[in-house]
């Protein structure tokens, strides 16, 4: 792949699921599945009709977000382009790497957001601030030879 386009970075997963007439089983290792070492797992869950969450950028971090059970959508938004993606099944993961504004919505009753992480918790990874992450990260899009414009998403 390009250095244009190894940081920020956003892709879908494809896990395995393992079925049968007791149900479905999908597995996860280190160094398999995640094109990451996983330092830290958390999940996001009871949450409220209409929440928004996420809201921020990191400036470094990769995670996986899987939503193991329900819905979600997940909004992101890097190097001047946004898109939204439909989190609807634990076999699906959603890969983000770096600088990407991300904001989380639309969350099913009893939905469940497994993420995988490959740091420990920083706060100060976070880039809270719009301004800030639009300032640090302006597009580029328009710089980008014809043949890497189409690979963006
Ligand atoms: C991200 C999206 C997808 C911890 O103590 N440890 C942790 O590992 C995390 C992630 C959070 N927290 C505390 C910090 C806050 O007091 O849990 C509270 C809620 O965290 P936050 O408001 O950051 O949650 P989200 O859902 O807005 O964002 C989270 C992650 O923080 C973030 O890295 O990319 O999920």
């Amino acid at each position: 792949m390009s250095s244009f386009l190894q940081e920020p970075f956003v892709d879908l997963i494809y896990f395995d699921r393992h079925g049968d007439d007791r149900g479905s089983l999908t597995a996860i290792e280190n160094g398999k599945q995640i094109p990451f070492d996983i330092q830290r797992i958390y999940y996001i869950y009871e949450t409220q009709e209409n929440a928004i969450r996420g809201k921020h950028a990191h400036n470094n971090l990769k995670q996986v977000l899987i939503c193991v059970s329900g819905s979600c959508e997940v909004q992101v938004e890097f190097q001047g382009t946004q898109k939204t993606f439909l989190l609807d099944s634990p076999t699906e993961g959603l890969y983000i790497q770096g600088k990407v504004w991300r904001e989380m919505k639309n969350f099913s009753a009893g939905a469940v957001l497994l993420v995988l992480a490959d740091a420990p918790y920083d706060k100060n990874d976070y880039i809270f601030s719009y301004q800030h992450f639009k300032q640090s990260h302006p597009p580029v899009i328009e710089n980008l030879p014809p043949e890497y414009r189409e690979c963006i998403f």
